[in-house]
């Protein structure tokens, strides 16, 4: 099976098993395993904070961050095709009590406009504007990466108006290698940001939250009230270092991979994908003869898993584990497909 789910399929690579069978390790609640704190220093340093904390999913890592930064009752402007919003199983109502507050956003990055927009008037009886959450790259929207000038403008307001800003970049890691702008610069502006390592860089499991000192000390007891403190986790973090130490650039080579898949799919008829539009290693197919469950059925008689995410709408992920040769054997089959 050529496996284009998602790049959380990838399995940990040999370096990270020996890493993993070798990791020093102690109990993390209380705070005593030196591999989770040496690899939330390095997540720090990478990503411009003061300090990082070691979360179990990139879920629990976004979901933190809400309940840090907003009392419940209060309203967190968002784009309306987020993470957050909509594949979180409505934990931001569920667990920080929060009210979203959508935006359209032009392909899932707000403008400082809409922001400015979202915020109510301060009249005793509104709802306050708290936090905002931005999503970089944006999983639904194809991968993109957010304009730079349009985050800086939009962290630039949210920060006037006295909101905090939350950055969910669990493929964040996939903008900077895109973009050549390191890690930190993406982050620059946002009191948080969650980065994931089990995507595209191949950890088994994990993601970091990274913020000031003061935010992850209260990120520490709101992860623990979730159920999130763990033990000798230094076996997990132990993959998680090798994750950032080598896995990072190689994820140019998922790009050139999706835009290949993208500028091949392009041409069948059945499909409409522009691959100018694929910046990082996320295809979104639209089915416009077949409804895409149906397509995602013959892609799976034909050896390839993708997702159906609209009735007309396919996502397709690269990652480490799919080679050239199986993106071309999957875009012939995508010919077979459509044809069919
Ligand atoms: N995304 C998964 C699915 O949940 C859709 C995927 O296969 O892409 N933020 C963003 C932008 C994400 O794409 C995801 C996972 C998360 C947060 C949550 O991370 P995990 O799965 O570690 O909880």
């Amino acid at each position: 099976m050529i496996d284009l789910r998602s790049d959380t399929v990838t399995r940990p690579t040999a370096a990270m098993r020996k890493a993993m069978a070798e990791a020093e390790v102690g109990d993390d609640v209380y705070r005593e395993d030196p591999t989770v704190r040496r690899l939330e220093d390095e997540a720090a340093l990478l990503l411009g904070k003061e300090a990082a904390l070691f979360v179990p999913t990139g879920s629990m890592g976004n979901e933190v961050a809400v309940m840090v930064h907003a009392p419940p009752g209060e309203e967190v402007i968002l784009d309306a095709n987020c993470h957050i919003m909509n594949y979180e199983l409505g934990a931001m109502a569920t667990f920080a009590g929060v009210m979203p507050r959508p935006v359209p956003g032009e392909r899932g990055f707000p403008t400082a406009e809409q922001v400015e927009g979202a915020i109510r008037s301060p009249i005793y009886y509104n709802c306050r504007a708290r936090l905002l959450c931005l999503e970089n790259t944006h999983n639904m929207a194809g991968g993109g990466i957010y304009p730079p000038e349009r985050f800086r403008e939009v962290v630039e307001t949210a920060r006037r108006r006295g909101l905090t800003v939350h950055l969910d970049g669990a493929r964040l890691f996939n903008a900077s290698v895109a973009s050549g702008v390191p890690l930190r610069t993406l982050a620059e502006g946002a009191d948080s940001v969650m980065v994931t390592l089990s995507k595209g860089l191949a950890a088994p499991a994990g993601s970091l939250l990274a913020g000031s000192r003061e935010f992850i000390q209260e990120a520490i007891r709101t992860r623990k009230r979730m159920g999130g403190g763990m033990r000798q986790v230094g076996i997990l973090a132990a993959a998680g270092i090798v994750a950032l130490g080598t896995m990072i650039d190689r994820l140019a080579e998922d790009h050139i991979h999706a835009k290949l898949l993208a500028q091949r799919l392009a041409e069948i008829p059945g499909f409409e994908i522009d691959p100018a539009e694929v910046e990082t290693n996320i295809v979104i197919l639209r089915t416009t003869r077949l409804p895409a469950t149906l397509v995602a059925e013959r892609f799976k008689a034909e050896g390839v898993l993708c997702l159906s995410i609209a009735s007309d709408r396919l996502r397709l992920v690269t990652h480490l584990d799919v080679s050239r040769a199986q993106i071309l054997q999957a875009a012939a089959a995508a010919g077979r497909v459509a044809s069919a």
